[in-house]
């Protein structure tokens, strides 16, 4: 287990303080606005003990929001909530990387009064969780100067995010949202510059990752990514072609770190050879964050093997602020249950 608890330096710029990392974990509690409240502050600096947190998904504009008081990173209001988080998280010591999302076909004109984009014009069957009423509708394809506006906009949001005092961003391109919508056959129709090819279907990602590195330098970008199709959209073996091309460039870009996007990293997929984290390892040269359902036991076996780096805690940490502490001292931790959604603990 000790191997959990030792540093990681990540790169020139950041060192954390160990290998265990807080999943981002949405919480639809964002106030008026959208603005991060003071009982989320607090929230997240009770758990500024683990190596790194990662924020619950934020939204880079108006249109890229999927589920109710999701906060945003696109108001000055927004921003200086934001202050108040990233204040709490460093006064205990911690370090915070904000995640940026589009939800794309996820987007609902409830929240927002606008259109639905997404790369083409395929509906998710279903409705938003929680809000039944609201049916997914099909979207408008993105035209190629909306995917550039796109592009500039998460460049804004993560100039936005250091402004609010974050140690960096992760882009969410993972769980069958707005960028893992361009990764995937099922979601990209696409014949122009942004589809039909692994090299096309890729593009969009890049120019995300490329306008943020350009914006606040590689060492502070990471990303997530959903290799292994597994919710919101589904899956189709030539995806893999896309991500082999999408690893390789990746691995060219020095990014801080890329972190597997998944619910159970025991699934497993015939079209990568197995486990979605096995397959990212083989892919991917950089930094590697493992996640999806790991105890400490396991997580530490995963790392002390060299199957990924650091792992990500998402439900634990939500059940028990005081993770690191239990984990540490061999106590029981406290099993998560959904009904703990409903407060900010
Ligand atoms: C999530 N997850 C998630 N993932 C993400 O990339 N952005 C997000 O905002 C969220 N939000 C979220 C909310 C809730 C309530 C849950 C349970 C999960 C996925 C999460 O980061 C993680 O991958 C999974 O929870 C698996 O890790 P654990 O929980 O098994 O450690
Ligand atoms: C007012 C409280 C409402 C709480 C709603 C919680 C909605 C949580 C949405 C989480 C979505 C991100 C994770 C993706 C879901 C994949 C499920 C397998």
């Amino acid at each position: 287990m000790n191997i959990l608890f030792q540093p990681y330096r990540l790169n020139d710029t950041l060192t954390l303080a160990n290998r265990v990392m807080m999943a981002p974990l949405t919480r639809c509690m964002a106030g008026p606005g959208l603005v991060p409240t003071e009982q989320m502050a607090a929230y997240y600096a009770r758990r500024a003990d683990v190596g790194l947190i990662v924020s619950e998904a934020t939204i880079i504009r108006p249109d890229a929001q999927g589920y109710p008081n999701t906060p945003g990173l696109f108001s000055q209001g927004q921003i200086e909530g934001w202050q108040q988080v990233t204040r709490a998280v460093h006064a205990n010591g911690g370090k915070i990387f904000a995640q940026l999302w589009h939800v794309g076909r996820l987007s609902h004109p409830f929240f927002h009064q606008g259109e639905v984009l997404a790369p083409s014009a395929v509906a998710h069957q279903g409705s938003v969780p929680r809000m039944r009423e609201l049916t997914y509708q099909v979207p408008r394809a993105l035209t190629p100067d909306e995917i550039e506006q796109l592009v500039r906009d998460y460049g804004k949001a993560a100039e936005n995010a250091m402004e609010a005092g974050f140690d960096g961003v992760e882009i969410h391109g993972a769980n069958g949202y707005l960028i893992d919508q361009f990764l995937h056959y099922s979601t990209n129709l696409r014949t122009d510059e942004y589809g039909d090819s692994p090299q096309n279907m890729s593009r969009f990602a890049l120019a995300v990752v490329d306008a943020i590195r350009a914006r606040i330098g590689a060492d502070r970008v990471a990303i997530r990514l959903s290799p292994g199709a597994y919710v919101h959209l589904a899956a189709d073996p030539r995806d893999r072609e896309v991500f082999d091309y999408l690893l390789a460039q990746l691995n060219q870009r020095a990014l801080a770190y890329v972190h597997l996007g998944i619910f159970d990293d025991k699934l497993t997929f015939d079209y990568l050879g197995g486990h979605a984290s096995d397959y990212l390892r083989a892919h991917y040269q950089g930094n590697l964050v493992g996640v999806g359902n790991y105890s400490p036991a396991r997580a530490a076996e995963a790392i002390t093997a060299n199957r990924f780096d650091l792992v990500a805690i998402g439900r634990p940490l939500i059940a028990n602020p005081d993770y690191l502490d239990k984990v540490k001292r061999g106590e029981e931790l406290v099993p998560y249950a959904e009904t703990m959604l409903t407060s900010l603990v």
